[in-house]
C-alpha cells in the first residue's frame, strides 16, 4: 500500500512538474493576453495532480469524513496534548476528533481521553469523572454537561469520537480536556468553533 500510494504521489509529483514546463514558453512572451492564456493553461495540470492525490488519499481510509471535518489530537508519555486549540468546523454536519496516544505507557499509568463541555463546566466534570473507573473512561455515567468524549487509552492506541457541530452554542466557550486524574491541570485547551 505504502508503494502504492508513493507512486501516486511521484505521478501527481511529474504531472505538476510537466505543466510548469509547459507554461514557462508562453508566458516569456511579451503579449499581456499571452500570459493570461498561459496561466488558465497551468491550472488545467495541477488541479489533475491535486484530484491525483484526493484519490489516492480516499483509497487509503475507508470511511473518510467531508473535507476539513476531521482533526488528529496527539498525546504522549508526558501527559500533553499536541494542540492548545481545537477548531470545529461549523458548516460540518459531523466533526470527527481523532486522539493518538505515542507513548509507551499502559492505560491506567497514562491514560488519556479528549472530553469536551462548556469551559465552566469542566471542574466539575472532571471531578466527577474522578470518581468513575477507567472502565467508564473517567466519566459519569449520563453526564449532561459532557458534549462528546473519546474512551480512555493508553500508549499506542488511538480512538476518535464524531461531534454534531450544532451542538455548540454561540457565544458560549468551551475546551477540550482528559480526565484521567491528575491530568486536567496540563492536558486541557479551547474549543473553538469556526
Ligand atoms: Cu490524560
Amino acid at each position: 500500500m505504502k508503494t502504492y500510494l508513493a507512486l501516486i504521489s511521484a505521478a501527481a509529483f511529474a504531472l505538476s512538474a510537466c505543466g510548469g514546463q509547459e507554461t514557462a514558453a508562453p508566458a516569456a512572451q511579451p503579449a499581456a493576453s499571452e500570459a493570461t492564456a498561459a496561466s488558465a493553461a497551468s491550472a488545467a495540470p495541477a488541479s489533475e495532480a491535486a484530484s491525483a492525490e484526493a484519490s489516492a488519499a480516499s483509497d487509503s481510509t475507508a470511511a473518510a469524513p467531508a473535507e476539513g471535518c476531521e482533526v488528529v489530537v496527539n498525546s504522549d508519555d508526558q501527559m500533553k496534548f499536541d494542540k492548545q486549540e481545537l477548531e470545529i468546523k461549523k458548516s460540518c454536519k459531523e466533526f470527527k476528533i481523532v486522539l493518538k496516544h505515542t507513548g509507551k505507557m499502559p492505560k491506567a499509568a497514562m491514560g488519556h481521553n479528549i472530553v469536551i463541555s462548556k469551559a465552566e463546566d469542566a471542574q466539575g466534570v472532571v471531578s466527577d469523572g474522578a470518581g468513575a473507573t477507567a472502565e467508564k473512561d473517567f466519566v459519569k455515567e449520563g453526564d449532561a454537561r459532557v458534549i462528546a468524549y473519546t474512551k480512555l487509552i493508553g500508549g499506542g492506541e488511538e480512538t476518535s469520537v464524531t461531534v454534531d457541530p450544532s451542538k455548540f452554542a454561540e457565544g458560549s466557550q468551551y475546551e477540550f480536556y482528559c480526565t484521567f486524574p491528575g491530568h486536567y491541570g496540563l492536558m486541557r485547551g479551547t474549543v473553538k468553533l469556526i
